[in-house]
């Protein structure tokens, strides 16, 4: 068996419904989980809500209503996302869960016992939209003198009693973990940013307040509620069983584990300088990488509620399909860059590739078959354009299986993208069409060799647009458990004609989309 394969999105603040940042993370995190789990990898998936906290408790109170009602409201929507956009996370934790609440005090008796926490006093910048700590030298001013955080969030003058960890003693530690783990922080824009910060000198951690009690309370201190990030950092830790659940924790959370948290690029500094030293101090194991995903941008602008340019993910995929919008996602968008999306993008990039490319191929192909054949499968007679065809298939499958596995996905899909272009140029040289009269023992091994290459794209793009894909796979007979990469090159298709199964006319894929005043 395989090394285990734990993988986590960020948890989302609930303190408003999700957008379309929250579901490019998602859906590029299920694309990499599916992709492991079709490797055969004992995978454990999650995701969730971050419930705790000062922006949490102002967003509830703005409303009038208590912050536990806002985050079960809100988390309520999260979880439809994710239904929505058929996201195969093993769980979804919500951080105001028990389980979480022992573990995060499971975390903060393991520091303190490690003895890297003192009660101080907190004097600084907080800002709350970022729940960030910031130090004086990293502040900026805005327009008319307004103190600013390096993010442009507004920052407050925080005076409190507070637990502090002694994070400054953890630079050297988190500077030897960036150079012997170079993979540990991606992409490498991001791991620049962070040894820069480190390198710059740490300052110790304010890790609780007092000024509100929406959180988890710090054991043994009356008055003290964690600082979010302590707890949402350990939500990743609680889905993989600590603290009690030694054998679970060994299966997803062990020493030398393969761990990626999949998180965008604004809260880096928490996953890659917080998150290790909290471990540390812990005793207990670290991620093996952690990737910053870039931003999405609504037609190159920042998406934001005041401008009302925040786009409903759900409405997306809703209006345009759910793996169109995947697909979009995940091939328009270099992972680790910003990239930015339209109606326009999403419906070119689905016509093109989805509807005219890949379905257009497997629509025609299929049709030819059930109609001129019967829906018997044709007899294959390879000659040397047909093996061609298929090892560039399978070499375009080796490529993204090297892309999915170095959380590359819109590099995979541009092999993919490749292997459908290839056959598209496979069926205008041999045009089987034009061979019924005149050569239909040719015709038919054209066919055969267009049905394997079909199989196997569908295959092939499974974890990108899963829905799509298993349709075709079932269309075609495959049977459920015969779907796997070992699949593409091997010799299933001959045991699939002789079973004697017959083909009925296909069902389209994925439609033709056309825009309408109301996308604009
Ligand atoms: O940061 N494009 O929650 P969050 C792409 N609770 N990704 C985006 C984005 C955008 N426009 N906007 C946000 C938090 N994201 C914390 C995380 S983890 C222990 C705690 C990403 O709801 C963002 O970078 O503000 C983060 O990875 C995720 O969405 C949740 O953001």
């Amino acid at each position: 068996m395989s090394k285990p394969y734990t993988i986590t999105t960020a948890i989302s603040y609930p303190n408003g419904r999700p957008h379309i940042g929250h579901a490019y993370e998602v859906i590029a995190t299920d694309a990499i989980a599916r992709f492991q789990r079709m490797m055969g990898r004992d995978v454990f998936f999650q995701t969730g809500t971050d419930e705790h906290g000062l922006k949490m408790d102002q967003a509830a109170r703005t409303r009038g209503i208590e912050p536990r009602a806002l985050a079960d409201e809100m988390a309520a929507h999260f979880q439809h996302m994710a239904s929505v956009l058929n996201i195969s996370h093993d769980r979804f934790i919500r951080t105001s869960e028990p389980d979480h609440h022992r573990a995060s005090q499971a975390i903060w008796q393991a520091m303190e016992a490690n003895g890297d926490l003192y009660l101080g006093r907190y004097e600084g910048w907080y800002s709350v939209r970022d729940e960030a700590f910031y130090d004086e030298k990293e502040i900026v001013e805005g327009e008319g003198g307004v103190k600013l955080s390096p993010q442009g969030t507004p920052v407050e003058w925080t005076v409190e009693e507070s637990w502090f960890l002694r994070l400054s003693a953890y630079q050297d530690r988190l500077l030897a973990l960036y150079e012997s783990q170079p993979g540990f922080i991606q992409p490498d824009s991001r791991r620049n940013e962070i040894l820069r910060f480190v390198e710059g000198g740490l300052s110790d951690l304010s890790i609780s307040r007092t000024s509100f009690d929406w959180g988890v309370k710090v054991p043994g201190s009356d008055g003290h509620v964690m600082y979010v990030w302590v707890d949402a950092l350990t939500n990743y830790l609680t889905g993989c069983g600590y603290p009690d659940d030694a054998a679970r924790m060994a299966r997803y959370w062990a020493e030398g584990g393969d761990i990626t948290h999949i998180i965008g690029k604004d809260i880096v500094r928490f996953h890659t300088v917080y998150w290790p030293a909290f471990l540390m101090s812990a005793k207990l194991p670290l991620p093996s990488q952690i990737f910053g995903h870039g931003f999405l941008l609504n037609r190159g602008e920042k998406m934001s509620k005041s401008v009302g340019n925040v786009a409903d993910p759900i409405a997306l995929a809703e209006r345009f399909g759910v793996d169109q919008l995947r697909y979009f996602l995940l091939s328009e968008v270099t992972f680790g860059n910003d990239g930015s999306y339209s109606a326009e993008a999403i419906v070119a990039r689905a016509n093109s590739d989805l509807a005219n490319s890949f379905g257009n191929l497997a629509q025609r192909t299929l049709s030819f078959i059930a109609k001129n054949l019967e829906g018997r499968l044709p007899q294959p007679a390879p000659q040397d354009v047909d093996s061609d065809l298929l090892a560039t298939i399978a070499e375009a499958a080796a490529t993204f299986q090297t892309a999915m596995a170095d959380l590359a996905p819109s590099v995979a899909i541009e092999a993919w993208m490749r292997a459908v272009f290839a056959c598209n140029a496979y069926i205008d040289a041999q045009a089987p069409w034009a061979l019924r009269k005149t050569d239909p023992a040719r015709m038919e091994a054209v066919l055969a060799t267009l049905y394997d290459a079909i199989a196997s794209l569908a295959i092939m793009v499974q974890p990108i647009i899963p829905n799509s894909a298993t349709n075709l796979l079932d269309q075609m007979g495959l049977s459920a458990d015969q779907r796997g990469y070992a699949l593409i090159g091997g010799d299933w298709y001959a045991a699939l004609r002789t079973s004697g199964f017959v083909l009925s006319p296909p069902k389209p894929l994925f439609p033709r989309l056309e825009l309408t005043e109301a996308d604009a």
